[in-house]
């Protein structure tokens, strides 16, 4: 087989940033799946060039004019860039494969500007991909696995990539790792409810943290998997076969039916130091937080008992919350996320505004049957910037009030103090007071702040949010312009823009390779 130039972008930003949380943060938000496309590419002889895009970087000079093929990994929040990226590389005579959670939730649209779409991918389907290389246009070629695969190259294989990237972090150096795929519950709104729980095999657990202490003097390590610590005991007992207690930081992300006291007590002889667990609702989504029927005020309170137990064994807790769930009503549950605040003073919130990502999820079938999904570019599809289905039991001023009245209370000095205060440990504490300060909290106001005032304002943004007008208004488009900078030009025709109702219209369009 030729030897190719194969280049490989991991977007972890949607454009150009010059936010001081990006800054700090962005290179540790690298995926691992480009990283492992990496290893299988060189694994078959090509020779690769791999670049996480964090924002502060040329995108248009990352790589060499001549790659014969490009795999793009993105998040619906890099779509646009995605395609603007795939414009130019196929102008310059490449071919483009589009992986990631958007080519997963959006694969009819992604298909217009990409030769491959891929959705599960396994080392086979990227070996036939190299075996094809050809370009398919018009409309690209939608592939994937069966399944995830059952097996991931280790750290020690992704190591140059990981070390490449870590270069660009200035602080704070997380190595992303996981552990399992998928995910035991079925919550039908969630991208996992249809994928069944799969460990990746915990002897490499321990062989690769073993193999990051010989590399870092004190490794931190971001678990990736959906839900971190199902098999709780297998995963310590790799974890304390790999280096002595509380020699390596960890960070994962866990439900907190999973945290109970003597996990928690394991958990920080083991060294993790931030664990963020999914609130999400008062009202709905209980199954993964062990508070059954729990709802309201009860919950709150017995959430926040917990959460303050965590914070006794876990330094940094980030507390994520769903804004605008069907299940909610009138200004009670937003009121409930501020008492639980003041309840819970050291949680960080996190806040996703209710996004129905594309086919991620069975219940999205259902919002767009009813006509509630909007048409906002993926550009915006990142849980903050827009939310992209009309809420149910709220008008949009009165969403965005109350989105803003929690914000406002969260981000607020009073909360920053008490945030800092209640933290005992020198990062996790400046850690928050530059999110609240940053993109993550005070950013987040300033730009709630405009949508409301334009839904005031603004009419056919009004119309836009009402599903009335389907002509994005002109804040959206001067706002991807921009973030998009100097590729805007290579922007396709016609993809700013999806319908968003493609999952319920198509219906299977898979076409499994196996
Ligand atoms: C871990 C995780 C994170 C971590 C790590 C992110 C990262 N860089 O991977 C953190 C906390 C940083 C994070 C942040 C965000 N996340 Co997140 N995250 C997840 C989570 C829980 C697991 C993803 C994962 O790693 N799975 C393991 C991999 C191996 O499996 P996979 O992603 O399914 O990938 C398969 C294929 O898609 C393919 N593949 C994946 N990537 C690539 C790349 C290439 C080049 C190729 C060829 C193939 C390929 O191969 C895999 C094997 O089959 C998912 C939910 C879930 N259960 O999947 C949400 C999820 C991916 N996140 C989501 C979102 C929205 C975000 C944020 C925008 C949230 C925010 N507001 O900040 C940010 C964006 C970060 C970024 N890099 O741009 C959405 C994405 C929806 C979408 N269409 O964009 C998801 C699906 C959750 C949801 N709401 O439904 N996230």
């Amino acid at each position: 087989m030729r030897r190719l130039r194969v280049g490989i972008v991991d977007l972890v930003s949607r454009g150009p940033s010059k936010a001081l949380w990006a800054r700090v943060m962005n290179a540790n938000f690298a995926s691992i799946m480009p990283q492992v496309v990496g290893v299988w590419c060189r694994q078959e002889g090509h020779e690769v060039r791999y670049v996480c895009y964090t924002g502060f970087e040329d995108l248009l000079l990352e790589l060499p004019s001549d790659v014969d093929v490009v795999f793009i990994g993105a998040f619906s929040q890099s779509a646009q860039l995605a395609y603007a990226m795939s414009g130019f590389l196929r102008r310059r005579g490449a071919v483009t494969v589009l992986g990631g959670p958007h080519a997963r939730c959006y694969p009819e649209d992604a298909l217009n500007y990409f030769d491959y779409v891929l959705g599960f991918t396994d080392q086979q389907v990227i070996q036939d991909i190299l075996a094809d290389v050809a370009p398919h246009r018009p409309l690209g070629v939608h592939l994937q696995a069966a399944m995830h695969p059952d097996h991931l190259p280790g750290v020690s294989e992704r190591w140059p990539f990981i070390q490449q990237t870590l270069r660009k972090a200035p602080l704070i150096k997380i190595v992303p790792m996981i552990g399992a795929l998928g995910c035991p519950y079925s919550c039908s709104f969630c991208i996992d409810s249809t994928v069944e729980y799969q460990p990746l095999g915990f002897e490499q657990i321990t062989r690769d943290l073993k193999f990051l202490r010989t590399q870092m003097r004190r490794p931190r390590v971001g678990w990736h998997d959906p839900n971190f610590g199902i098999r709780f005991d297998d995963y310590m007992e790799a974890i304390e076969a790999a280096a002595p207690p509380d020699s390596i930081d960890h960070i994962a992300e866990s439900s907190l039916s999973l945290l109970s006291e003597a996990h928690l007590r394991r958990l920080r002889k083991n060294g993790f130091k931030a664990i963020l667990p999914g609130i999400e609702s008062w009202y709905g989504l209980g199954n993964k937080s062990k508070t059954g029927k729990l709802q309201g005020r009860d919950k709150v309170k017995q959430v926040s008992e917990h959460v303050n137990l965590i914070l006794r064994y876990i330094p940094y807790v980030q507390a994520n919350f769903v804004l605008g769930l069907d299940s909610d009503e009138g200004p009670e549950p937003f009121e409930l996320t501020k008492e639980f605040l003041d309840l819970t003073p050291g949680a960080f919130p996190a806040y996703s505004l209710l996004t129905a990502f594309g086919r991620a999820a069975p219940w999205n079938l259902e919002l767009q049957r009813a006509g509630r999904v909007l048409p906002f570019p993926h550009h915006f599809l990142n849980n903050n910037h827009a939310m992209n289905v009309r809420p149910k039991n709220y008008s949009w001023p009165e969403l965005y009030d109350h989105v803003l009245g929690v914000s406002r209370h969260s981000f607020s000095w009073r909360a920053i103090g008490r945030r800092y205060r209640a933290l005992h440990t020198a990062i996790p504490k400046w850690l928050n007071v530059v999110r609240a300060m940053s993109s993550e909290g005070w950013g987040r106001i300033e730009y709630f702040t405009t949508i409301r005032q334009m839904l005031d304002r603004d009419l056919p943004v009004r119309r836009f949010f009402e599903g009335d007008a389907t002509e994005l208004p002109e804040f959206y488009l001067n706002r991807v312009k921009r973030e998009l900078g100097p590729l805007w030009e290579y922007l396709p025709p016609g993809a700013l823009m999806h319908d968003q109702n493609a999952y319920l219209k198509t219906g299977a369009l898979q076409v499994a390779l196996h």
